[in-house]
C-alpha cells in the first residue's frame, strides 16, 4: 500500500526530488492519479498553508513546497491529460493582476485538459485588458479566473466590467476560484460559477458547454 503520508511530508518539507520519486513510486504502484494529487500533493500543500498562516513557515519554505509540488505534478500530467480527444470546449484561464500564485490554476488547467477542453493559459498577473483580448481572439466557452489574495480578488470584478464595456460579457461564461473566493463573492461580482476545487469546476463546465 502506498503511503500518502510520506508524499505529504515530502511536500511539507519542500523536498522536490523526494516528492517526484514518491510520486513515481505511487504511479508504479498503480495508484489513481487523482488520489496522488488529492491525498498526497494537495493535502501536503494544505499543511504548508496552515504553517505559513501560523508563522511557523516563512516564504522560502512555502516556495520550496510549491516547487516540489510543481515538479511532482509534471509526472501526473500525461496520466491526467489524455491525448488526441476532440475538444469539448475552450477555456481561457489566468491568475488575476497582482497575483503570482499559479499552483492551483495549473491544476485546474490540467484537469480541464484531461476532461477534453482546449485550454488557453494566460499565466499569472493577467490584466483585465489581456483577459478581454484573449476572450475576443479565442471566443472561449468559459473564462476562468484564479485569485489567492484578498487584495487581488477584486480584480475579477474589473475584468467582468471590462468585458461588459467591450460588449463581450454575454459571449462567455465566467468561472472564478481560489482560496479566498466564495459563492457569495462570485454572485456579488456577477460571475456565472464558482468552484471550490478543480474537479467540481470541470463537472460544472461540462454542464455549461452541453
Ligand atoms: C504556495 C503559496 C505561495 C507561493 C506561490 C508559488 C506559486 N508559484 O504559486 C509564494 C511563496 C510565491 C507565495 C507568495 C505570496 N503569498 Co502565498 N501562499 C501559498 C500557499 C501556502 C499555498 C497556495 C497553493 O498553491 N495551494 C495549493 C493549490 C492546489 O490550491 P489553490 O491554489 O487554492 O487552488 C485550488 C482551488 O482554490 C481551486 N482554484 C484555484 N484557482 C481556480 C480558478 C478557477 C477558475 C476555479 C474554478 C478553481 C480554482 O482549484 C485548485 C485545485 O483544486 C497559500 C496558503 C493557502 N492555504 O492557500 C498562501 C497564501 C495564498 N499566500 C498568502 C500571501 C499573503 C502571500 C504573499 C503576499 C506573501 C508576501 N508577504 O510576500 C505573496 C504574494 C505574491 C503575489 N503577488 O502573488 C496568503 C494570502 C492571504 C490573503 N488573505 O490574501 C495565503 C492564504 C497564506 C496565509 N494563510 O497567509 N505564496
Amino acid at each position: 500500500m502506498f503511503d500518502f503520508g510520506e508524499l505529504q511530508q515530502a511536500i511539507i518539507l519542500g523536498k522536490g526530488p523526494l516528492a517526484t520519486e514518491l510520486t513515481q513510486k505511487a504511479i508504479n504502484e498503480e495508484c489513481v492519479p487523482k488520489d496522488i494529487l488529492n491525498q498526497g500533493l494537495i493535502a501536503g500543500m494544505d499543511v504548508v498553508g496552515v504553517k505559513f498562516k501560523n508563522g511557523e513557515y516563512y516564504l522560502p519554505q512555502v516556495l520550496l513546497a510549491a516547487r516540489a509540488m510543481k515538479a511532482a505534478v509534471v509526472l501526473l500530467h500525461p496520466l491526467i491529460v489524455s491525448a488526441g480527444i476532440q475538444p469539448i470546449g475552450t477555456l481561457v484561464l489566468g491568475t488575476v493582476k497582482g497575483d503570482l500564485h499559479d499552483v492551483g490554476k495549473n491544476l485546474v488547467a490540467m484537469l480541464f485538459q484531461g476532461a477534453g477542453f482546449n485550454v488557453i493559459d494566460l499565466g499569472v498577473d493577467v490584466s483585465s485588458e489581456k483577459f478581454v483580448e484573449a476572450v475576443r481572439e479565442n471566443k472561449p466557452d468559459i473564462l476562468g479566473m484564479s485569485s489567492l489574495l484578498t487584495t487581488s480578488m477584486r480584480e475579477m470584478q474589473d475584468v467582468i466590467q471590462a468585458l461588459q464595456e467591450a460588449g463581450l460579457r454575454d459571449k462567455v461564461k465566467i468561472m472564478v476560484g481560489g482560496a479566498p473566493i466564495t459563492q457569495q463573492f462570485a454572485d456579488k461580482i456577477g460571475a456565472d460559477a464558482y468552484a471550490l476545487e478543480g474537479g467540481t469546476a470541470v463537472e460544472m463546465a461540462k454542464a455549461m458547454v452541453n
